[in-house]
């Protein structure tokens, strides 16, 4: 939508448009329960230097309302201001089950839009009262079925049909289905999620899914409701054999709901109750994310989920348990197929078995064409790599069998793929297939949570872009509606140390604010009475370890949200939980002279010195280290203080800074030596104490100098850091002026490095520096935990683009890029909540060229390099010699230099 506005002599006409009106971030999200939603818009003009001055917003619970005159839930008036993301709803309270159509039209200094289209959310149900079903499964298994360390659980199936005998108007579906569901309205699927819903610690919260089946209710009507139940995270009796570790939640259950408004006013309800048929007899004999679904065609049940099928044989379902947690609307996306991958070649091992190769490790599932006899049996079995053989390589998966099952019935052709587990796999070992496969008849369907890539990154080195490529497949497979450490061998957990920063550098990649929002609230939850906070959450896996790093990405990723998307509630949220997280650490940790005693995986995942020492062996895995507690500690306090402001909490601002100095005198005591390094000068020891602002002025050279001799002398031009060191080692670097040493590590392709990873085949990020030749039963190929700050500094260093310090969000935008020698170019871009921010840079002889795009409603700082020789320009004009930033509004614009 475009209009043509006058604009002042100079100007002409220009474009002014809204468009990605989005509630809470979404775009038309449908069943939230949020009560006062926030409204967010981007604008759209051609003309430089535009920022809003006013908006006005309308809201009405019809599209026929959406006026000025008519607005009956809200009309905010022309407003002063220049806030276009995140404006909290301010009109009449929601009702549960209603649907809010909204618009805006803004103001700006260039003149006024004409109205957005419209959007919408829908409120969800809000309160536990309005769930009018009941909870519904079998709480037991079947004769066929086996209950064991390896157990063999089916869907379950459940039916109803209803008449809608009147014109429908709208038709809502609520679903609580665990641990995960399908639900199907008259044959068709609804929706395009797969794996739903979001797991969670089920005991805290459970997540509904709502869906608009309008076009899937046939009106004046018999309907058939078909929902199918898989084992997900919530029957996990998988792993019972360490009960004493892993939570378990029951049987798979069912609560449903759907609401049928008609043209004539009424309203009906049809929801789960015992009238409900159900079945553990169907086609799907077994599944689960580590052992892979076992289906038998044979046992399909032709038009199940559609009018008119004999359901005689079914049981009555039962009435069951509900689970303890809240019931939540999801906020953050399902899963979906992402991207189909094609396989690219096909080996035959022996006579009745091939190896497919999909060309990339990757997360998700095969879809399989096949033709041959009724109870022909193929299995699909899913692994990294291969052995030298030919084989699979298995012994990494540990105890996960990885295996689907396709029995076919015998038709003519039969496409299957499976429902309700997933793979991390790049091979695929096909036998028992009848005739000869061929690659058409298979299809890699990659899955992880629906969110929009949103960053593009490109550079002049292969190296990087490659390591770019690899960290996209590794990050996007492992997005599992919570973050997973890998995708493949019998764990799979959300470790929260793996993405302490992590999460920064993926928020430019990946449109991941829902997804880590959730995941904060899985972590707040998952907090212990007296305070602890685990290793793992949900903690599917108890793991309370009294760690300071692991936890502690509950406050970095808070950190992280809060200054790239410029939303204190977060904050205030997670407040309390934080600070008594801190304060348990302290009380049991902090000696007298404010050493953090207790940490327990030190710099986890060391590279061993060499190639020949790793063979066959693990990392240095465990060295606890109170260097690095103490250090984070102090780091805490600072982020602490920070949030004590932001959040008004005013007689923290000052405790956490005092609780900070004393801490930061009693590491420099402690750790300090007098050759003018950290505890026994480890690349970590050094990094953290610069990294977190410890050190002296006078010592900071020294400190750097060791760490920089530790690289170049000692290791020969490598790095010697694991999870912990590695996440600050590219920026401190840079920081100290060594960004060229930066590069040096980013590139390399000899050992320990992730060039070395690409060396040795690798398309995803390996858990080990040494995987290639490590102990096998702990050794993924497709973990992101090395990646450590490696993407933070492709994008805010390499390309400069950093949230600005007088705004978050990217209100305030600063572009600063590091101009390292050894690249031609680095191109990069993220799309922000405000629009596009891009910053390509480019040499050209011995000129630079910096083309930056700002969006509107947005300021950048632009700090030009401080070592410029030649004459800058910007547009074509001279800069005033000396000057070293520029400030811009929205806009594209050329620097050269
Ligand atoms: C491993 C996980 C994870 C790591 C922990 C400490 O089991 O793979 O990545 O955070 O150990």
């Amino acid at each position: 939508m475009y209009v043509s506005l006058a604009i002042g002599e100079n100007v002409g006409s220009v474009d002014l448009s809204i468009n990605s009106l989005r509630t809470e971030t979404l775009q038309n999200p449908e069943g939230i329960d949020v009560k006062q939603p926030r409204l967010s818009w981007k604008i759209n003009t051609s003309i430089s230097n535009t920022y809003q001055t006013a908006y006005q917003i309308l809201v009405a619970s019809s599209p026929d309302l959406l006026s000025p005159e008519k607005a009956d839930l809200w009309n905010s008036g022309r407003v002063d201001s220049d806030e276009s993301v995140m404006v909290k709803y301010a009109g009449k309270d929601l009702a549960s089950d209603t649907k809010c159509y909204w618009k805006v039209r803004v103001w700006t200094n260039h003149g006024e839009s004409v109205w957005s289209e419209e959007a919408y959310w829908r409120v969800g149900l809000l309160y536990y009262k309005d769930w009018k079903g009941r909870w519904i499964g079998f709480d037991r298994a079947f004769p066929w079925e086996k209950i064991s360390t390896f157990p063999t659980l089916g869907a379950r199936y459940f039916r109803k049909e209803f008449k809608a005998d009147k014109q429908v108007e709208e038709a809502t579906a609520y679903i609580i289905g665990l641990g995960l569901y399908e639900l199907n309205i008259n044959g068709h699927k609804v929706g395009d999620a797969v794996l739903a819903p979001t797991p969670t610690d089920y005991t805290q919260n459970v997540k509904y899914n709502t869906y608009d089946i309008t076009q899937l209710v046939q009106s004046n009507s018999d309907n058939a409701i078909g929902v199918v139940l898989g084992n997900g995270r919530y029957f996990t009796m998988r792993q019972n054999y360490k009960p004493y570790k892993i939570k378990n939640f029951g049987f798979p259950k069912l609560l449903f709901q759907l609401v049928i408004r008609y043209k004539d006013g009424s309203r009906e309800v049809i929801s789960s109750n015992d009238q409900w048929k159900g079945t553990a007899d169907g086609p799907i004999r077994n599944n689960n994310e580590y052992d892979g679904e076992y289906y038998d065609a044979n046992k399909e049940f032709d038009g199940w989920d559609q009018v008119g099928f004999d359901d005689s044989s079914w049981l009555q379902a039962e009435y069951v348990q509900e689970p303890r947690g809240d019931f939540e609307a999801q906020l953050n996306e399902n899963m979906k197929v992402m991207q189909e991958v094609m396989p690219v070649s096909i080996t035959p091992l022996d006579q009745n078995r091939y190896i497919l190769d999909m060309g990339q490790n990757m997360v998700g599932w095969l879809q399989l064409k096949v033709r041959g006899e009724q109870g022909d049996t193929v299995k699909l079995r899913f692994a990294e790599s291969l052995e030298d053989n030919g084989e699979l390589f298995v012994t990494n998966l540990r105890d996960a069998k990885v295996t689907d099952t396709y029995v076919l019935k015998g038709a003519e052709e039969e496409v299957w793929e499976p429902n309700f587990t997933y793979h991390g796999f790049r091979f695929v070992e096909v036998s028992n297939y009848p005739g000869i496969p061929q690659l058409s008849d298979f299809v890699g369907k990659m899955v992880y949570d629906d969110i929009a890539t949103v960053g593009h990154f490109e550079t002049s080195d292969e190296t990087l872009n490659q390591i770019y490529q690899n960290a996209w497949w590794g990050i996007a497979g492992n997005y599992k509606g919570m973050p997973v450490d890998c995708p493949q061998r019998n764990e799979r957990q959300p470790w929260l140390g793996d993405r302490a920063v992590g999460a920064h550098g993926e928020n430019y990649m990946f449109d991941n604010v829902r997804l880590y929002k959730k995941w904060l609230e899985d972590i707040r939850l998952s907090q212990k009475e007296d305070g602890s906070i685990p290793d793992v959450a949900p903690a599917y896996w108890r793991y309370y370890s009294d760690n300071m790093t692991w936890p502690g990405t509950y406050l970095m990723i808070a950190n992280m949200l809060f200054d790239h998307t410029g939303d204190t509630s977060v904050l205030v949220h997670h407040y309390p939980a934080m600070k008594k997280w801190l304060d348990y650490m302290a009380t049991r940790y902090m000696n007298e002279d404010y050493i953090v005693t207790k940490d327990s995986y030190g710099d986890w995942v060391v590279p061993p010195p060499t190639i020949a020492a790793g063979t066959g062996q693990n990392a240095d895995v465990k060295r606890p280290s109170a260097l690095i507690s103490t250090a984070y500690y102090y780091y805490f306090m600072e982020m602490m203080s920070k949030f004590a402001r932001l959040t008004g909490i005013r007689e923290d601002i000052e405790a956490y800074q005092v609780l900070k100095d004393k801490v930061g005198k009693a590491f420099q005591q402690e750790f300090y030596q007098e050759e003018g390094y950290y505890g026994d000068n480890k690349m970590t020891d050094n990094l953290l104490p610069l990294a977190f602002g410890m050190v002296s002025e006078s010592n900071e050279q020294k400190v750097f100098d060791h760490l920089v001799e530790t690289i170049e002398v000692k290791n020969k031009g490598h790095l010697s850091t694991g999870l912990i060191g590695t996440q600050w080692l590219m920026r401190t670097l840079s920081d100290y002026g060594r960004a060229d040493l930066a590069l040096k590590l980013a590139t390399n392709r000899t050992y320990p490095s992730w060039g070395y990873m690409i060396e040795n085949g690798a398309t995803t990020i390996w858990e080990l520096w040494h995987g290639n030749v490590a102990k096998a039963s702990m050794n993924s190929q497709n973990h992101t935990m090395l990646l450590g700050d490696l993407m933070v500094w492709y994008y805010e260093y390499l390309a400069g683009i950093r949230p600005g310090d007088e705004s978050p969000g990217f209100k305030a935008i600063s572009l600063q890029p590091t101009f390292v020698e050894g690249l031609d170019y680095v191109r990069a871009s993220f799309d922000s909540s405000y629009g596009e921010i891009g910053s390509h840079w480019e040499r050209k002889g011995k000129r630079i060229i910096w083309k930056v795009k700002v969006p509107v409603n947005t300021t950048a700082k632009v700090v030009l390099p401080q070592d410029i020789v030649t004459k800058v320009s910007l547009d074509g004009k001279i800069l005033p010699e000396g000057q070293k930033e520029v400030s811009l509004g929205s806009g594209e614009y050329e620097f050269v230099f």
